[in-house]
């Protein structure tokens, strides 16, 4: 599979049940090349710690798909906007494991969260672990990806004891105490072996951004939460995998082991997209107000400057006031 960040969900019909993970098939019939593999480019947005900050890209917006009895989907569905660049062909024809058809034409996105959480430990705090800190991997709205994850592997910071963790149930996560920040590993490692493992690298951050030593400051009770979310697009999955995945959306919801992390766990919601959406538009249309009356400052001066202008040109242009013509060097290095 492939990440693209926010580019996967043509946004025609809105899901009517949005707490809910639903992978999207979209297809591409309507592509020219017979795509193997279609790479979307790829953003990611940060979050950097504070609570409630994580965005999404989109809702989901589940296409309509009927299958026509060969495997293949036959499914009305509408172009997205999305930038979809052709890339060299995956190894569709690879073999191995289950020998279900794979679909034609479709990709299936599945939105995925990954980050970490880190609590000062105040007075627990010892030399070596000033804070304790969650790195995991999750659905949007904590659905259970097990269906389609057959394991997650972090590998973290060499300091750690046994620095490669491996987690084949959800919740995908890792809890640990340390004193420093540092760049994880994460690979998911998919349930079609044929589909190549996501890496992905997350930086676990302890400290508030803006932060260049430790303060006060950095001893608060908040968190700091540092969250991504992305989407994962798998090409003309296998027929069997495709199946699977689509579960996601009707199994019970996957909690941390920790009552805080969770907590602490950004949400998404079309409700927080539109009101950041809002906000941005208000934020917009101020800056536009703003330049506007700028510009017409800057129009203003304009004139009055052309005027002045005319009014010297007006009066022969020989009478050169006393900060104009060449020979006034007076600023001018000597
Ligand atoms: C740094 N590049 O120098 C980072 C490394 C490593 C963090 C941070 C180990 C905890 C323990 C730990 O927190 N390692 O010793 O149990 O800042």
């Amino acid at each position: 599979p492939t990440l693209a960040f926010g580019v996967c969900p043509p946004r025609r019909s809105r899901v009517v049940r949005q707490d809910v993970l639903r992978p999207r098939t979209k297809n591409l019939q309507g592509l020219k090349e017979s795509p193997s593999r279609l790479v979307m480019t790829a953003t990611k947005r940060a979050s950097a710690s504070s609570k409630k900050q994580g965005k999404r890209a989109d809702r989901s917006s589940q296409q309509q798909q009927q299958y026509d009895g060969s495997g293949g989907v036959a499914a009305s569905t509408t172009s997205s906007d999305a930038k979809i660049v052709t890339a060299p062909a995956a190894s569709s024809a690879a073999v191995s494991g289950d020998s279900s058809p794979r679909l034609a034409n479709t990709t299936v996105c599945l939105p995925i969260v990954y980050g970490s959480i880190a609590f000062f430990l105040g007075k627990k705090a010892d030399e070596y672990h000033t804070h304790q800190w969650t790195l995991y991997v999750r659905g949007p709205n904590d659905e259970d990806l097990s269906v389609g994850v057959a394991k997650v592997v972090f590998q973290l910071h060499p300091s750690f004891p046994q620095p490669v963790r491996e987690l084949t149930a959800p919740p995908f996560e890792v809890t640990e105490k340390g004193w420093g920040e540092f760049e994880a590993t994460i690979r998911i490692v998919w349930r079609d072996p044929e589909e190549k493992a996501t890496v992905l690298t997350h930086g676990i951050k302890l400290y508030p951004p803006g932060l260049t030593n430790i303060t006060a400051s950095t001893t608060s009770k908040e968190p700091v939460v540092h969250e991504f979310y992305d989407e994962v697009v798998f090409t003309n999955p296998k027929e069997s995998f495709h199946r699977q995945l689509m579960r996601t959306s009707v199994l019970p919801r996957i909690k941390s082991h920790e009552p805080a992390v969770q907590e602490n766990f950004p949400t998404y919601t079309d409700e927080a997209d539109l009101k950041a959406m809002l906000a941005a538009q208000k934020f917009l249309e101020k800056e536009i107000g703003l330049v506007k009356s700028r510009l017409l400052q800057a129009d203003q001066e304009v004139t009055e400057i052309e005027d002045e202008l005319a009014k010297i040109k007006a009066e022969g242009g020989s009478s050169v006031s006393s900060s104009s013509g060449k020979g006034g060097g007076s600023g001018g290095k000597s």
